[in-house]
């Protein structure tokens, strides 16, 4: 089954909106494999962001991501990395689209509630940088028989 990385950032946390994005992707049918409440060291900050610790807002997002406890998710289904990256919306909230998540509760690009893995190496990746393999847990739901045909 194809897996993503998905972490609700610090001021998703602090906005209280941690049960509210778990519940978009629960009602979906997709299904969280491994979770946990962490506030991110400095090495896996410049692991995860390694595409963009060159870039100018670099130090802004490094100082933003580390100033709070982030909740870190794996989770399974089909077609994962897409149906996420769709729920989650555009990078900048101002240009995404009602009904998504940055759409629904973001309003500027450097304070965006979540982050999502862009393709299936990228999750494959990033899985590795936060979760050791014991910390994930695979299990069968029992709705499964009436999401997958
Ligand atoms: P993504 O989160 O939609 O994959 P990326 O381009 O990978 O977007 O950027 C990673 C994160 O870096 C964004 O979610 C956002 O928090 C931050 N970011 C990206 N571009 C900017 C910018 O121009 N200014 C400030 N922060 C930015
Ligand atoms: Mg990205």
């Amino acid at each position: 089954m194809d897996r993503t990385f998905l972490m609700v950032k610090p001021d998703g946390v602090q906005r209280g909106l941690i049960g509210d994005v778990i519940a978009r992707f629960e009602k979906k049918g997709l299904k969280m494999v491994a979770g946990k409440f962490e506030k991110l060291p400095e090495e896996r900050v410049l692991e995860h962001y390694a595409e963009h610790v060159e870039k100018p807002f670099f130090p802004g997002l490094k100082s933003y991501i580390m100033s709070g406890p982030c909740f870190l998710m794996v989770w399974e289904g089909k077609d994962v990395v897409a149906i996420t990256r769709q729920m989650i919306g555009a990078t900048n909230p101002a240009e995404a689209a009602p009904g998504t998540i940055r759409g629904d509760y973001a309003l500027e690009i450097g304070m965006n509630v979540i982050h999502g893995s862009d393709s299936d190496e990228t999750a494959a990746r990033e899985i590795a940088i936060h979760f050791a393999p014991e910390e994930i847990a695979p299990y069968a739901r029992i709705d499964e028989a009436f999401l997958y045909e």
